[in-house]
């Protein structure tokens, strides 16, 4: 009831000062967003190399170019909801449950989701994506959060020749979609979510452009080859944005969703990374590509923060000049100094700026080594993270923000 969200919002603004600006606050102030969320894409892609050739060379110098800001520690926080547990994490700052997807059991409820904010600024709002419309709920939770239209598979032109593993390939994707995304209105939020670096990462030869990977895992050696399709498609893509006249009244977000290769191949990760993936390098290995790409802009960096998938609705707003004063989110503006930071995963664990908390076991974050002598260290922390989490699941279950005011006086 209202006294539970309350304490809620009570908790959340003794862990933030939501006057706070930081020095990005607006620069990207009216325009549109674009932002690609990347099929299973892990951060150990990024300058890897098969056989004497990049796996990712569009995006290995988009995160070097200065015209993009790189966030390098930032981790996934997705639970058994998938792309949709990162889709939900990203428009409303509230941490996905830790059994089933909350696209599909809690759909009806009330959120304070980025679509319908940024509509409230003028934005049109959009996602692009060639699934069914109704994989993970997505039809019913897009209507809930705000988005005033989806382009699901039924937007596109599907053949036999165009598709491969799960659906359309991305290449197809992002030309089939540019005439669609040249009329939304100005300014827009339009959401991509691509598809071909999907489990189990099917790809045809003659689309192939990087070797296998060789182990004894076929998923891990398939990975790099997709992955490398989908660098292409997105270098094909900044190029349309750009001949489309799109590009430079835009940023353009580029985020992986989640995990490609679970645990099941950690001895061939093993291998190809030279290291044993011990349960601290499990979570090191749940970083995803995070990039805030600003066309024209001069101060690109790269970012050593702890910072997920929960900080981006507050940074997003934020880049944007939005100050929504009375939102209720999990996650703080990544370009704010956060002493009290922490990074939780949905099973309890937890990364911080010194450690990496998980299993029972907290580790030294640089070295990788248990902490033996300061076993306490954590012990705090992992208190902490147990009630946000608890916090998150509360205003899910008990569909919470009904009882809450979200109006905001100064809007601006
Ligand atoms: C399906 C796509 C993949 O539409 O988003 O979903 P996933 O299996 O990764 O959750
Ligand atoms: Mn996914």
């Amino acid at each position: 009831d209202s006294s539970e969200i309350s304490e809620i919002k009570n908790y959340i603004n003794e862990n933030s000062d939501t006057d706070e600006k930081s020095e990005l606050f607006g620069i990207a102030e009216d325009k549109n967003v674009i932002f690609v969320s990347i099929e299973s894409f892990q951060n150990f892609l990024l300058d890897s190399e098969i056989n004497g050739k990049e796996t990712t060379p569009f995006l290995n110098d988009l995160k070097e170019s200065e015209e993009t800001i790189w966030f390098k520690n930032f981790y996934h926080q997705t639970a058994q909801g998938k792309t949709s547990d990162s889709e939900f994490i990203v428009e409303n700052s509230l941490y996905p449950l830790g059994r089933g997807a909350v696209y599909f059991t809690h759909a009806q409820n009330e959120y304070h989701a980025l679509p319908e904010i940024l509509n409230s600024h003028g934005y049109t709002t959009s996602v692009f994506h060639a699934n069914n419309k109704s994989f993970w709920n997505r039809d019913v939770m897009y209507d809930t959060m705000g988005y005033d239209k989806f382009y699901g598979e039924q937007a596109y032109e599907v053949t036999k020749e165009n598709s491969f593993g799960w659906g359309l390939g991305d290449k197809a994707f992002f030309s089939q979609s540019i005439d669609e995304l040249k009329q939304q209105e100005k300014p827009f939020y339009s959401k991509f979510i691509t598809l071909t670096n999907h489990f189990p990462f099917e790809l045809p030869e003659d689309e192939a452009n990087i070797d296998k990977y060789d182990s004894s895992s076929e998923t891990l050696n398939s990975y790099f080859q997709t992955a490398r399709y989908t660098d292409e498609a997105l270098k094909q893509f900044f190029q349309q944005l750009k001949d489309a006249g799109i590009y430079k009244d835009s940023v353009i977000i580029l985020m992986g969703d989640h995990y490609g290769i679970s645990e099941f191949h950690n001895s061939a990760m093993g291998d190809f990374l030279n290291k044993e993936i011990t349960p601290y390098q499990h979570i090191q290995l749940q970083r995803v590509p995070f990039m805030v790409h600003i066309p024209g802009y001069k101060n690109g960096e790269i970012r050593e923060e702890v910072v997920g998938q929960i900080d981006v609705k507050p940074t997003l707003l934020s880049l944007l000049g939005i100050k929504a004063e009375k939102d209720l989110s999990f996650g703080t503006d990544m370009f704010l100094d956060d002493q009290q930071k922490f990074t939780a995963l949905r099973d309890g664990s937890f990364i911080t700026e010194k450690y990496v908390y998980t299993e029972g076991t907290c580790y030294d974050r640089q070295t990788g080594e248990p902490i033996q002598s300061e076993k306490q260290v954590c012990k705090p922390i992992k208190q902490k993270v147990e009630k946000e989490l608890e916090y998150s699941d509360n205003i899910i279950y008990g569909d919470l923000f009904r009882f809450y005011d979200f109006t905001n006086k100064d809007s601006e």
